[in-house]
C-alpha cells in the first residue's frame, strides 16, 4: 500500500518510516531541502516540495488509492495542506497530530472543512495495536471505493488465471461477495478452465462456475476485476482493468484503476478476508470453506513461508468453514506415508481428558507432524491434539484445538519459546526445539517419557484460569515485521 507522509520534523519522518514500513511503501514529502538531501542519503524515500502547493502532490504521483499522511505539529494550520492534497486528487488523508495538546478541539476543526479527513496522534499510532487498526480503517477506505466503482454495472468479470487453483477461485467468490453481487452479475471466468482433478474436485463439491472467457467476449462486460493475477499474465490481451487483488510480486506495463497488491501475504484470499472483515460483509459457508481450503494450498498448509496475517485470516474462517468439505476436497491427499504416521500416532498415543497426545518418534518428514494433528482433531471426543516427532536433532509438535477453548499460540510460547521457536494462533500453533534442550527442560531420559510430558503440559495449561492473550511489546513488533 503507497503512503505519502507530509512531515518536516527529522525524528517523527524516521520514526514513521520505521513503523510504517512492514505494511506500507511509505515516501516523504519535505519542504527543507538540506533535510531531504539527508533522509535521501539515509535511505528514506523522500520528495523535496512545497506541501501547500499542488503541483507538488501531482509529481509526487498521487492518485486515489495512495494513503496521504498530513503532520500537524499544532504550529502552522495544515489546512493549506490539506486543500492541496485534496486538489491533487487525494481521497485517503490523515492528519497525524504530534505532540499537539489540544488535539480533540483540533480534529473537530477541521472536521467541519474537511469531513473525510481522520485525525490520529502519534502516541495511538505508535502503539502497535493501532498501526494494525489503522490499516484496516485503510483497507475499508480503498474498499469501498471500488465498491462504488462498481455499483452501476451491469455486467462484471471476475477474471482468473488459466487452469484456476483454489485460491482463484475462492478470491473470485469473496470478491463477488464483497461487491453484494450473484452469479449473473459478477461471472467468474478464466481463458482456459479448470483441469487438475483436486481443483475440479472443489468445483464439483462447492458448485463453482468457471466461465470460459475469450479477447471478444471480453468486451461484453462493464468492469474488469482480476484476482491472484496480474493482467499481464495475459500477454498484452488484457492491459487495462478495473480492479486488481493479488499476492504476487507487482507488475507494471498495465492499468488498473484500484489495485491491492500485497506479495508479503501468502494468499489472495488472506487479502479478501481482510476486504470482506473491513466493511464487515457476511461471508456464506460456501465461501468461508472456498477461501480456507485456498489458504491451506496456497501456504502449502503453513510450510511454506508463513505469515502471521495468514493465520490471522485462517482463524477467523475456521469456525464459518465447513470442516467435512474440506476433508473431502482433500481426499487424495490421504498417501500410505501419511496413512502410516497416523498409525503409529494411534499406536503410542493417548487420549486423555479430551487431549490427544502423541509422540511419532524419528520421522522422514516434518509435514507429518501437522498432518497428524489435524487427523486426530477430526476423532470424537478430541478438543486438543499435541503431536511431536523428530527430525533428525529436532524435535517438532503441532498444537491443534477446536477453536473456542484456551490459545494453542499461548501455550506453545508457554512451554518451548525459551528453548527454541514457538508460535501460533488459537486454534492452532507449532513449536521447533533441539530435542536435547527439550530434555534437559522437561528431564526426559526416555524417549518414552514424551508423550506422558506433553499430557502434563497441557493439562497444567487447562488447569490455569482462562488468562487473557497478554502479548509483550516485541510480540507486537513481530506481529508489525510480518504484515
Ligand atoms: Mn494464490
Amino acid at each position: 500500500m503507497r503512503c505519502l507522509a507530509v512531515c518536516q520534523d527529522e525524528l517523527v519522518i524516521r520514526m514513521l518510516d520505521e513503523i510504517l514500513l512492514p505494511g506500507f511503501e511509505v515516501e516523504f514529502v519535505v519542504e527543507n531541502r538540506p533535510l531531504a538531501r539527508r533522509l535521501h542519503e539515509a535511505g528514506v524515500r523522500v520528495t523535496a516540495g512545497d506541501p501547500r502547493r499542488t503541483d507538488t502532490f501531482v509529481k509526487a504521483d498521487l492518485g486515489p488509492s495512495t494513503c496521504v499522511i498530513i503532520e500537524d505539529n499544532g504550529r502552522r494550520s495544515p489546512r493549506k495542506v490539506l486543500e492541496a492534497v485534496t486538489d491533487a486528487g487525494g481521497t485517503l488523508v490523515y492528519v497525524l497530530g504530534i505532540g499537539t495538546e489540544a488535539s480533540e478541539k483540533r480534529a473537530d476543526e477541521l472536521h467541519t472543512d474537511f469531513p473525510d479527513v481522520s485525525y490520529l496522534s502519534l502516541s495511538e499510532l505508535c502503539g502497535g495495536a493501532l498501526v494494525t487498526e489503522f490499516g484496516r480503517s485503510l483497507t475499508k477506505a480503498r474498499v469501498q471505493q471500488y465498491q462504488r466503482y462498481f455499483t452501476d454495472a451491469d455486467r462484471v468479470l471476475i477474471m482468473l488465471h488459466n487452469d484456476p487453483d483454489p485460491d482463484a477461485m475462492a478470491s473470485g467468490l469473496a470478491l463477488r461477495n464483497v461487491l453484494h453481487r450473484t452469479k449473473a452479475t459478477a461471472i467468474l471466468g478464466a481463458m482456459q478452465g479448470v483441469t487438475r482433478p483436486e481443483n475440479q474436485r472443489m468445483v464439483n463439491l462447492l458448485d463453482i462456475h468457471v466461465e470460459p472467457v475469450t479477447a471478444s467476449t471480453l468486451r461484453e462486460f462493464d468492469r474488469i476485476a482480476m484476482v491472484d493475477v496480474q493482467p499481464h499474465y495475459f500477454g498484452g490481451l488484457i492491459d487495462r482493468v478495473d480492479l486488481v487483488i493479488d499476492h504476487h510480486p507487482e507488475q507494471t506495463g498495465y492499468t488498473a484503476i484500484f489495485k491491492d497488491i500485497r506479495a508479503d501475504y501468502g494468499s489472495t484470499s488472506t487479502i479478501l478476508t481482510e476486504h470482506l472483515r473491513a466493511v464487515d460483509v457476511n461471508i456464506s459457508e460456501r465461501t468461508a470453506t472456498a477461501m480456507l481450503y485456498a489458504i491451506k494450498s496456497d501456504t502449502l498448509f503453513f510450510n511454506r513461508q508463513t505469515n502471521r496475517v495468514d493465520l490471522d485470516a485462517f482463524s477467523y474462517l475456521y469456525p464459518l468453514a465447513d470442516a467435512t468439505m474440506i476433508r473431502k476436497m482433500e481426499g487424495a491427499e490421504i498417501t500410505e506415508e501419511r496413512l502410516d504416521a497416523v498409525m503409529t500416532a494411534h499406536h503410542k498415543g493417548r487420549l486423555e481428558d479430551q487431549v490427544f497426545c502423541a509422540f511419532l518418534g524419528p520421522i522422514a518428514r516434518e509435514d507429518f507432524i501437522p498432518y497428524v494433528a489435524d487427523f486426530f482433531l477430526q476423532l470424537e471426543g478430541v478438543r486438543w491434539t499435541v503431536v511431536a516427532g523428530l527430525v533428525d536433532s529436532t524435535l517438532s509438535a503441532s498444537i491443534r484445538n477446536l477453536g473456542y477453548t484456551k490459545n494453542a499460540g499461548e501455550l506453545a510460547r508457554r512451554y518451548f519459546a525459551d528453548i527454541g521457536n514457538a508460535g501460533g494462533h488459537r486454534a492452532m500453533a507449532k513449536a521447533v526445539m533441539p530435542i536435547n534442550a527439550f530434555r534437559a527442560k522437561y528431564h526426559i531420559s526416555d524417549t518414552e517419557e514424551i508423550m506422558p510430558r506433553l499430557h502434563d503440559l497441557v493439562a497444567q495449561f487447562l488447569r490455569e484460569a482462562p488468562t487473557r492473550d497478554v502479548r509483550t511489546k516485541a510480540e507486537d513488533k513481530e506481529e508489525l515485521k510480518t504484515r
